[in-house]
């Protein structure tokens, strides 16, 4: 369906054109004129007129879904990690020429308006990063869709060092305004909490419960654009903002009590006030439980009353949604839309269960048990005691069910409980997750395969069909069109425009990597990325890096199961092969380390190991023995913003966790894609990396899962391979003996000790097979145009992993929704 758009709202797309609505906007937006205009008052009328560019397209979308009601797709998630909103805007409606051009003339660099962008870090790491890139597919895909989330006023915070250690800011990103979102206080929903519930007797003489709520919050929704890739199509991101429903008190204010007067509001807004700053291991905080009920209340509520025509036969409800559950943070939707339909609408109990089963998805993503969250009966009960009541009986009768294909096994009923009874009663998420969803995806082959043998392996069992994987994917149009110009422009030239939305088109590149102009070109092209990095790290941290270097970067939360710290042992034994005489240093490859990782505020060890790190870099790039051939390169805050300068820049690619911990992975994909090779293990999507790139082009090293779990059902015991192995040996020495903390012992001895004595990621069992894996970096690195091949190739067969495909993935295996044509071009 082909519409005309309404003629008001379409700017002029010509250079005069742009000048005049951006010195317009400057002028009725921000109130100022050119000659007082500060840099950020240019960059909030700039990021609005480009915003007018999309505006059109939105209304068209909107009213388009209005009246065609397709299938749709509601991606519910507690982080969005966006990344800098400028750009992507002036990518999707293809006028970053005439905005270049029309700000030279009026004397404006436009990268200095870029700078001016605080990115919305409203996610900790590849949960909230795959939910941003999922959204851009769904909308260049053309999907009827809109995300959830929560609008935090602090997202993920600002990381600096003091002394090397991590010292944490709060992330004022909407200081100096926020020109992409767009506030609706008048369609506010109201979520209640607390209180009791009541049974009583309905007009049919029937049993029911209602609930009686203590408090009540309103949820404000701020809409955001969400452009698809040059198709017409705007989608919608919508996230919610606490407030109080009465937000001042004039009568306690006249009685002289100020702070008293604003209470209630304070004590609202804190539920959407800040980010949970936890990758992986959730926080039993009240808030957390406060902040996952909030967004679902207020998008469920949304879809049902809102976004639904009035007259909607809600039996009708799994033709028209699914809600993609991301991890279990919104999975408290489930008994949401059980009460909504069974004490609001007045369903019986197993209609409602009937739909709800349909309409629900669930997407898991770790591996690691300490990270599946779960409520206690306690806090759930008293927050929320009809969502208890509710997953009590979801519970009583899947439990019934299971007893009655397993008599006799009161032992696996007794797993599969969605109570679990130690070490405190406590609602398993996920466990709730799996009985109702209707299905239940890992992110890579091998976290999905796992998750059936191993994590949720009774539920396998008993719903074999409900399991699915959908690996992982990225979006091409931020980390390669975007973030890679150069690298884009070349590929472009070779094989035409198309592969931004087709990224398998990549394959026909292949030949190209035999070409040896073609080749020549792709180094210069990485070596003009890293050169842009080089500045980028002056100016940005004062660290200076050199662009002959081998760039070999580990960029991603630091975690123990990543294994920071088997890179750093690495560095270590390259440092005392040079400074105890073994190796010449003529002989070292020049290697810049880059480290990226923000350690979660209450993980102890975590902020060891960046204390660590530091102090390596400071030995490292300040002993003349070495030449400055070796460094470390740790900038601080390590964010969306930076990995788009540093990822297209890397040589390297460290990808080393423990097999069997790292779901997928997301980075690995960005660095594949953008011709660097990957070092890694067996582990999440590197295995489908590996498979499809070929082991020649790929650095493959370390204990493959099933060793792994058989070693440490034999026992680990990391201090005999420290006992058998002198390279370690010397390598954690220098750690223990003070030799990067000024001769004190004392500092670091955690990191040694846990190492030796627990080493719960096994970094020292798989520390001589990654030192040889390294030993053959060095080898193919000394064969430049060899290396430069290989990056081709892992450039063209890496198209499989553009979030595209995993959107088209979800769309056949889980939500059995189809694109749309777009309302126009
Ligand atoms: C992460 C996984 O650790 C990572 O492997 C994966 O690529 C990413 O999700 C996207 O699927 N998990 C989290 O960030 C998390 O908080 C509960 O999991």
């Amino acid at each position: 369906m082909s519409e005309s758009l309404d003629p008001i709202t379409v700017p002029d797309r010509t250079v005069e054109g742009f000048v005049q609505e951006f010195l317009r906007e400057l002028h009725f937006g921000q109130g100022v004129d050119m000659s007082r205009a500060s840099t950020n008052d240019k960059y909030l009328a700039l990021a609005r007129t480009v915003r007018h560019h999309l505006m059109s397209r939105w209304m068209q979308t909107l009213r388009h879904q209005g009246q065609v009601q397709a299938k749709s797709v509601a991606y519910l998630s507690a982080e969005f990690l966006l990344g800098r909103q400028l750009d992507n805007a002036l990518l999707a409606a293809d006028i970053d020429g005439i905005v270049t051009e029309g700000l030279t003339s009026l004397g404006i660099d436009l990268d200095d308006l870029r700078q001016a962008e605080q990115e919305p870090g409203l996610g900790n790491g590849g949960l909230g990063r795959l939910a941003a890139c999922f959204i851009d597919s769904l909308a260049t895909l053309s999907v009827p869709s809109i995300g959830y989330g929560i609008r935090y006023e602090y997202g993920i915070f600002r990381q600096t060092f003091v002394d090397g250690w991590q010292v944490e800011q709060p992330d004022t990103w909407l200081e100096l305004g926020s020109p992409w979102e767009f506030p609706h206080p008048e369609a506010a929903v109201k979520v209640n909490f607390g209180g009791s519930t009541e049974t009583y007797i309905d007009d049919d003489g029937n049993a029911r419960s209602r609930w009686l709520p203590g408090w009540s919050v309103i949820g404000v929704p701020y809409n955001y654009m969400v452009p698809g890739y040059r198709n017409g199509r705007v989608n919608t991101l919508r996230l919610w903002s606490a407030r109080a429903e009465k937000s001042f008190d004039l009568q306690i204010f006249n009685s002289g009590d100020y702070a008293d007067a604003v209470r209630a509001q304070t004590f609202a807004e804190n539920i959407s006030k800040v980010l949970y700053p936890e990758d992986s291991t959730p926080q039993g905080k009240e808030l957390r439980l406060q902040q996952q009920y909030f967004f679902v209340a207020c998008s469920l509520a949304d879809f049902l009353d809102n976004v639904l025509p009035g007259d909607f036969d809600l039996t009708k409800l799994p033709d028209r949604i699914v809600f993609q559950l991301n991890d279990t943070h919104p999975v408290i939707a489930i008994p949401e839309l059980m009460r909504l339909l069974v004490d609001d609408r007045g369903w019986s109990w197993e209609d409602a269960w009937a739909v709800t089963q349909q309409v629900f998805a669930y997407t898991c993503h770790t591996l690691l048990p300490e990270a599946l969250e779960v409520w206690s009966v306690d806090l759930l009960g008293r927050l929320l005691p009809r969502h208890l009541e509710i997953i009590y009986r979801i519970n009583d009768e899947f439990l019934a069910q299971v007893r009655k294909a397993y008599p006799d096994d009161e032992l696996r009923v007794r797993r599969m409980s969605i109570i679990a009874e130690f070490p405190e009663r406590a609602v398993r998420m996920a466990f709730l997750a799996t009985v109702a969803g209707a299905k239940v995806n890992g992110v890579a082959e091998l976290h999905s395969q796992l998750l059936r043998d191993k994590v949720l392996n009774d539920f396998s069992a008993y719903f074999p069909d409900k399991f699915t994987n959908v690996t992982n994917g990225v979006t091409p149009r931020r980390f390669v069109r975007m973030s890679n110009p150069a690298l884009s422009g070349l590929i472009t030239e070779a094989i035409g425009e198309g592969w931004v939305t087709d990224l398998g088109r990549l394959r026909e590149l292949e030949p190209l990597a035999d070409d040896a102009e073609f080749r020549r070109r792709f180094a210069e092209i990485k070596r003009g990325n890293k050169t842009r990095l080089v500045d980028l790290l002056a100016a940005r941290d004062g660290i200076e890096i050199s662009p002959d270097a081998m760039l070999d970067v580990m960029v991603k939360r630091l975690h123990e199961y990543k294994r920071q710290m088997l890179k750093l042992l690495h560095v270590i034994t390259l440092y005392d092969r040079v400074t105890s005489g073994e190796l010449p240093i003529d002989q070292v490859t020049p290697r810049t380390f880059a480290f990226g990782a923000k350690a979660a505020p209450g993980y102890k060890m975590a902020k060891q190991i960046i204390g660590l790190i530091n102090a390596v870099g400071r030995t490292i790039n300040t002993d003349p023995a070495l030449e400055r051939r070796l460094r470390v390169a740790f900038p601080a805050n390590y964010n969306v913003t930076l990995a788009e300068t540093l990822v297209p820049a890397a040589d390297l690619s460290e990808q080393i966790s423990l097999a069997g911990k790292e779901a997928s992975g997301t980075g690995n994909m960005k660095f594949a894609l953008n011709g660097a090779l990957t070092i890694g293990t067996d582990d999440g999507a590197n295995v489908e990396i590996r498979q499809l790139v070929g082991d020649d082009h790929f650095f493959l090293f370390g204990l493959t899962e099933p060793e792994v779990a058989d070693i440490v059902d034999a026992g680990y015991r990391p201090s005999t391979y420290y006992a058998a192995n002198p390279t370690l040996r010397r390598a954690l020495d220098h750690i223990a003996h003070g030799t990067f903390s000024g001769g004190d012992q004392r500092v670091f001895e955690p990191v040694v000790s846990n190492l030796l004595h627990e080493d719960r990621f096994l970094v020292l069992a798989d520390f001589q097979s990654y030192i040889d894996a390294q030993d053959r970096v060095e080898k193919a690195y000394a064969d430049q145009d060899g290396w430069t091949r290989s990056a081709v190739l892992n450039v063209a067969r890496s198209g499989f992993f553009s979030s595209d495909r995993s959107i088209k993935d979800y769309l056949d295996r889980i939500w059995h929704a189809e694109p749309v044509a777009p309302p126009f071009v």
